[in-house]
């Protein structure tokens, strides 16, 4: 046996005890904890903090102790004469500073000197589901609903993986919401589900019909201001409350995309939100009142939801919560902040990010949100809103989100949603920790050889990540452009969708504007007056082709072919470059995750390559797709050092995925 050989075959026998040892389907999230060895002495508050504690803590003594004058989910962990004392104010708290204490056992970090205190930035963590009662998930690309038929098992872990990152509400069904999530019958179920969420500190919350009198209640109307109406509403509450006493209350999409509002009724927003609002007040519930609205009529979809809000800025009640998308249009790769968010002063608000990547390659591309929510939080101050909520990536497959790496979302935005200010990478870092490496799978008796390959490992996987979400935006759409997906399943490229009838700005020309002289959605103040609604600074800014920031280029302007960009480049140019370094990006992420083929057991290892392999090739549809269509606008040559397209425009153009919104495609480009 040669040398090589005798390596070769090392590696391999390393490599498939590797695998029976550690084979993984994704089903334990990032809390992959040992039980197995835990001698834990766990005393003081009992509750589900000291279970968690009891099965998977393995370290000295911990003490639960209650302490008032604490803010409400805050903690502190002290390490004081040989024992890790948690205080906290509730059981919530606690628990917290449990997960804390795990966290810090399985990213292998020290537990024998601790200071830590704790407080949330947000009181309000939240999870959004967009599930139906048939158990189909809008825009979901993990399989059903776990709402539908959910296992106590499963509902468990599901309410630890949130606990353990300080997640505390979750909307059980679709914004878009049939009414009988009102009826007796459902109420039921989402009692059932509301009892095993509680004891990990988890609320729920329902998405409402706004029509639910006439529809459940055989009312002939539901104008927020007819009292047979508001009389319908608390007794509805009222059941609410006697099945659920902590239901924490309604999220409600209106006069958006077809769904009944108040609009209907002559009335507003503000009329709307608040009757739901005073009902739900004497129980200490709130409404999440949604502004993502436009209607086919408006000359600019981005300047709607300030002109319909804006002229209500400080109507609404006090336990009313406007909860805004990230971005004026809908979350597409890369947007601006919606101006709303700077605009109201006298309003509260919320954000609503996208955990599932209805706009970034479903749940085959890996794509990590925290530098993407990071970016929003440098424009929008943390400080200045109430809540952040996040549309779950959630379904019944194994792996829970599709991805193994989608999980990482989930992670981060609870992680993020405690701590605006934490750093992506920190998250990133302390995610792949807990989900890949051995740590509190065998204790901590790991080789020195095997964690320094792991270190590789995870600062290498750091980076992927952190790149992950800007190569996104190259080969999908880079310079500003946006929505310029396939008509219904928003997955891969069709910037030529134009069907007849269908509205325009369910279009993608309506996006991008191309024509002979350039590219882009003028929203200059000569365009849409869109720059108007950000503050003058901004606006200034983005007014000017020459200072608008590039990576928004054509959102804020028709841009010239010749236009000559920072690089020195024409904006054709550069725009080719872009997609192509978008393509290049996945190939070194695959390249990256190929490597790691050793430190990962095969059964992730395979699932992942197979996922990384799809996004190759989907961003090689992408940039062949757009280069070779807006080319037919440019009539310029793709530059020499650019890799040109290796697919035929009119195939792509013939090419269709045959699925739905509630489904994730096998694989994209595929002829
Ligand atoms: O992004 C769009 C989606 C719809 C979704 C809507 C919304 C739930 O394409 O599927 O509906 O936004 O956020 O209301």
């Amino acid at each position: 046996m040669t040398k090589k050989h005798l390596l070769l075959s090392t590696l391999l026998l390393f490599m498939a005890g590797w695998s029976t040892a550690y084979g993984e389907d994704g089903s334990q999230l990032w809390l992959r904890f040992n039980s197995v060895n835990t001698t834990a002495q766990v005393t003081g508050v009992k509750g589900t903090a000291m279970t968690e504690l009891q099965t998977y803590w393995q370290g000295g003594p911990v003490v639960l102790k209650r302490q008032k004058g604490r803010a409400r989910d805050g903690y502190t962990i002290k390490s004081q004469g040989g024992k890790t004392v948690i205080a906290a104010a509730s059981d919530a708290g606690l628990l917290y500073g449990a997960y804390h204490l795990l966290r810090l056992q399985q990213t292998g970090e020290q537990c024998e000197r601790l200071d830590i205190s704790e407080v949330p930035f947000y009181d309000l963590r939240i999870l959004n589901h967009w599930d139906n009662p048939n158990g189909t998930v809008e825009r979901g690309f993990a399989g059903k609903s776990i709402f539908l038929n959910p296992t106590p098992e499963r509902l468990k872990m599901y309410a630890r993986a949130n606990a353990s990152v300080g997640i505390n509400g979750t909307v059980l069904n679709n914004v878009n919401a049939k009414p009988e999530a009102l009826s007796t019958a459902s109420l039921e179920k989402t009692k059932a589900i509301a009892d095993q969420l509680r004891p990990y500190g988890i609320r729920v919350y329902l998405s409402i019909n706004f029509a639910s009198p006439i529809k459940v209640g055989g009312l002939e109307t539901a104008d927020p201001l007819d009292k047979t109406v508001v009389g319908w509403w608390k007794k509805k509450v009222d059941e609410i409350y006697r099945l659920i006493p902590d239901f924490g209350g309604f999220l409600v999409k209106a006069n958006s995309e077809g769904e009944p509002g108040p609009q209907d009724f002559g009335r507003t927003h503000a009329d709307g939100a608040n009757m739901l609002a005073g009902v739900l007040k004497p129980h200490k519930g709130i409404v999440m009142w949604r502004a993502f609205v436009y209607a086919p009529q408006s000359p600019d979809r981005a300047n709607q939801a300030s002109l319909e809000f804006m002229p209500l800025d400080g109507q609404f009640a006090d336990n009313v919560i406007i909860q805004i998308k990230n971005g004026p249009v809908d979350f597409q790769p890369r947007e601006p902040y919606s101006p709303l968010f700077t605009a109201m002063q006298k309003t509260q608000m919320m954000v609503e990010f996208q955990l599932t990547q209805e706009y970034l390659g479903a749940a085959n591309h890996l794509v990590y949100l925290a530098p993407m929510w990071q970016e929003f939080f440098s424009f929008v101050k943390p400080g200045s809103l109430k809540a952040m909520a996040g549309v779950a990536n959630i379904g019944d497959d194994t792996n829970w989100c599709g991805h193994h790496f989608a999980q990482a979302n989930w992670y981060a935005f609870g992680r993020q949603a405690w701590n605006p200010a934490l750093k992506p990478e920190q998250i990133a870092d302390e995610w792949l920790k807990q989900t890949f490496s051995r740590h509190g799978k065998d204790n901590g008796q790991e080789t020195a050889a095997a964690n320094s390959q792991f270190s590789i490992f995870n600062s290498q996987l750091v980076k992927v990540m952190m790149d992950s979400r800007e190569a996104a935006v190259n080969y999908m759409m880079p310079l500003g452009l946006h929505h310029i997906f396939a008509g219904t399943h928003h997955y891969g490229p069709e910037p030529w969708y134009s069907p007849k009838g269908v509205r325009a700005d369910w279009t993608p020309p309506y996006y991008h504007r191309a024509d002979s002289v350039g590219m882009g959605f003028d929203r200059t103040l000569t365009g849409s007056a869109n720059v108007k609604q950000y503050p003058e600074a901004l606006c200034r800014l983005y007014n000017d082709v020459n200072t608008c920031p590039e990576n928004l280029l054509t959102w804020f302007h028709h841009v010239p072919w010749d236009h000559r960009m920072k690089s020195g480049r024409t904006f054709w140019d550069e725009l080719c470059h872009k997609y192509d370094e978008g393509v290049h990006e996945t190939r070194r992420f695959l390249a990256v995750w190929d490597a790691m083929q050793p430190v990962v057991d095969a059964e992730r290892f395979a699932a992942v390559q197979r996922k990384l392999r799809i996004q190759v090739r989907d961003a090689e549809w992408w940039r062949d797709a757009c280069l070779l269509y807006f080319q037919t606008f440019s009539h310029r040559p793709i530059p020499q050092d650019v890799e040109h397209p290796v697919h035929n425009l009119d195939e792509m153009m013939k090419f269709h995925i045959p699925i739905g919104m509630y489904e994730n495609p096998e694989s994209g480009y595929n002829k």
